[in-house]
């Protein structure tokens, strides 16, 4: 018979009598069997209570890597910075980071490496005596991005390996799996069908040997024509030299590739004789070269020259050095090096092995020195392995970048599936570490970008977005030929602003360059006042990411000089200097001159996604990453305007702008699987024990 009274209240002596038990204490005891219909609700509850929490925890994990779209509720718990307690470090610990350098809690404490440890991770614009500003967790929160790839948490830096295997985009990356600085790198992993959804998975590679347990650092990707993948990557070892390891998927049947093997003998190369010790890093996908072997090069430096040495190889394992490709002095150490060939007559992209007529290569390298990457257009010759400049005073470190803002470390791969060549750069941070540490993570990726020849202009690249970006794309308002008077501001009405796809093309007044004078003044973005400084024909443009008032405001312009020679010259900025009102980020103006061609309307596309605003002018001749971190123009709060602030001229603005939906983040299915078979597998367990006891008498 089932209990009457279950829910008793204890009594003093801590046990209440069931009516028919109290004075049976001589009887045998008897035990009570309950029903066969009574377990079999216990058990089934049980299992469904195990489900549902085994559920809920799968949702937390994988929501944990979406975000807060502005659109709907609040989905993310990765959104929550995670505060950790801070502790100070000095300049005195000699370490050329982050100005106001903080350490995280002390499992992510670690020893800096600056530029005596081979690399300068931390280079910051941030400048030494600024006051820190009392960021509270709303606004840091806000601040983490929903389309764009970054980790769960903690930092990440250069993209690594990228390629296209088995169906999949696999993405690897530079990580600190202990904190948000940078320290103990390893290789991070994620998956993704289309460049913007991804899956995370288990970490990569990890350092675990002497030849890398400094860290597993920079390298590459090579697909051999029998689908073998070969990945080749920097270790610094026990003794901080850089040397180059080779590693390869335990299971090449496996499309997500989860396990990796490294080569038994590495490493495959150290620093050859004349090359210092912490000066040799970061190898290249390889491609074959007309005897059949295959080929990489490797960034370094002599002295102050940089260089790209050259290696060729018939296995991975052992090499010969060949030399120099290219050389450039006073540019220091050259870093992620990368040489690809791009079609001067057709529209797709080109893999690594392509050369011969119709194709030009790219080289770029990443300067340790100032952290930007510079490439250069020019012709690689293959018999005496040497890349010759199309112009010479367009070259490394002297010339073009791929971005005018904060963008390093970038590496390219070939999409086979799609035969387009795919940009990838590492986006930093430009606040302090202090804050960094308190979001618990710091760095983005950009959002890759296609790349090809400009074949308009010859003398440059286009870079835009990858067409799958365009996905994410919703609710779209156009403003159609909105006349900006001089000097005018155009509040533009798109209802939450703070992920956004924004095209816009201007014409500017005919009259007024006609009129407009010959200037000897040469321009230049950073060096100008910005957008609050007016002249004839510019500054115009959008201003993203600014409150009602504008005490907050970033303008993305165009500057519209008349040169000496009386050529319009036009420049593309971004003016970070009222970005925020806090005192502790970076606020430099950035910007280059971009060609104009005779015709076209001047055009920018502006994609907004919280703390980051990546710009492209006249179809991606000219790119700008900015990291900005407002106080005020966050959340709802965060507006767009037109502006004109040319002192004569009239300019007319169209614009499509889309809200931007968050792009989908999940963690590795098996592990949500398998926390939630443990936990299942244990209830149904105790519950299965439970009912054969209560059947065994
Ligand atoms: N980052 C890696 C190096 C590379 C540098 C270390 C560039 O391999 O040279 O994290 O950011």
């Amino acid at each position: 018979m089932a209990d009457t009274n279950p829910f008793l209240p204890v009594t003093s002596s801590g046990y209440t009598h069931l009516p028919d038990e109290s004075h049976q204490t001589n009887a045998p005891v008897i035990r009570r069997r309950r029903p066969f219909k009574e377990h079999l609700i216990v058990v089934i509850g049980l299992l469904a209570l195990g489900l549902f929490v085994a559920f809920i925890g799968y949702k937390a994990s994988s929501n944990g890597h979406v975000h807060d779209n502005e659109n709907g509720s609040f989905q993310a718990l990765s959104r929550e910075p995670q505060t950790n307690p801070l502790v100070s470090r000095g300049p005195t610990t000699g370490v050329s980071e982050k100005a106001n350098r903080v350490r995280g809690p002390k499992s992510s404490q670690h020893a800096s490496r600056g530029p005596a440890a081979g690399v300068s991770e931390k280079s910051n614009l941030v400048g030494n005596n600024l006051r820190s500003y009392p960021w509270d967790i709303s606004m840091l929160s806000w601040q983490r991005t929903s389309f764009h790839f970054q980790p769960e948490k903690n930092w990440m830096n250069d993209p690594n390996g990228p390629m296209f295997y088995k169906g999949w985009y696999h993405f690897f990356y530079q990580y600190n799996p202990k904190g948000a600085v940078w320290g103990n790198i390893v290789w991070g992993h994620a998956v993704s069908k289309d460049l913007i959804n991804w899956m995370h998975l288990p970490l990569a590679i990890v350092s675990d040997k002497w030849y890398d347990i400094n860290g597993v650092w920079t390298g590459s990707a090579t697909i051999l024509p029998d689908g073998q993948v070969i990945m080749l990557y920097t270790g610094c070892t026990n003794e901080s030299v850089q040397v180059q390891n080779l590693a390869y998927p335990a299971d090449a049947s496996d499309p997500l590739l989860i396990n990796w093997v490294k080569y038994s003998n590495n490493p495959v190369l150290v620093p050859p004789p004349g090359i210092n010790d912490k000066d040799f890093r970061d190898p290249t996908t390889a491609w074959l070269t007309a005897e059949g072997k295959w080929r990489i090069i490797i960034g370094s430096k002599m002295g102050r020259e940089g260089i790209a040495l050259v290696y060729d190889t018939n296995d991975f394992k052992t090499y010969e050095i060949e030399g120099i490709l290219h050389a450039v002095p006073g540019t220091g150490m050259w870093e992620c090096v990368d040489l690809f060939p791009v079609s001067t007559e057709e529209s797709n992209g080109l893999a690594t092995l392509a050369n011969g007529p119709g194709v030009k290569h790219v080289i770029k390298a990443s300067l340790d020195d100032d952290r930007n990457d510079y490439y250069a257009i020019g012709t690689y010759y293959d018999k005496n392995h040497t890349w010759v400049p199309n112009n010479p005073s367009i070259d490394i470190g002297i010339g073009i970048r791929y971005d005018y803002g904060i963008f390093y470390a970038a590496k390219t791969f070939y999409d086979q599936d799609k035969e387009r060549r795919i940009l990838w750069g590492w986006i930093g941070e430009s606040d302090s570490e202090a804050a960094d540490v308190k979001k618990g993570w710091a760095s983005l990726q950009s959002i890759p970008r296609t790349i090809l020849m400009d074949r308009k202009t010859g003398t440059n690249l286009i870079q835009w977005p990858v067409e799958e970006v365009e996905s994410l794309r919703v609710n779209n308002t156009d403003f159609d030929r909105v006349e900006m008077k001089a000097g005018e501001t155009i509040p533009l009405d798109v209802g939450l602003a703070t992920q956004l796809d924004i095209i816009a093309e201007f014409e500017i007044d005919k009259e007024a360059l006609d009129k407009a004078v010959e200037s000897n003044e040469t321009f230049s973005c950073e060096g100008s006042g910005g957008a609050a400084e007016r002249g004839a024909l510019g500054p115009f443009g959008v201003l993203v990411l600014a409150d009602e008032t504008l005490a907050e405001q970033t303008p993305v312009y165009f500057y519209i000089v008349k040169a000496k020679d009386g050529f319009f010259k036009t420049f593309f900025c971004t003016d970070k200097s009222r970005s925020s009102e806090a005192t502790d980020v970076n606020k430099q103006i950035y910007g280059s001159f971009v060609p104009v061609l005779e015709g076209e309307n001047l055009s920018m596309r502006i994609l907004v996604d919280h703390s980051i605003i990546e710009s492209f002018a006249q179809g991606g001749r000219s790119c700008i990453t900015a990291r900005t971190y407002p106080t005020k123009a966050i959340h709802e709060a965060a507006r767009v305007f037109l502006f004109n602030n040319a002192t004569n001229a009239s300019v007319t603005a169209s614009l499509k702008i889309w809200q931007m939906d968050s792009a989908d983040f999940q963690i590795y299915p098996n592990d949500a699987t398998r926390q939630l078979s443990v936990f299942t597998s244990i209830l149904i367990l105790a519950a299965y024990l439970s009912c054969i006891e209560k059947f065994i008498w």
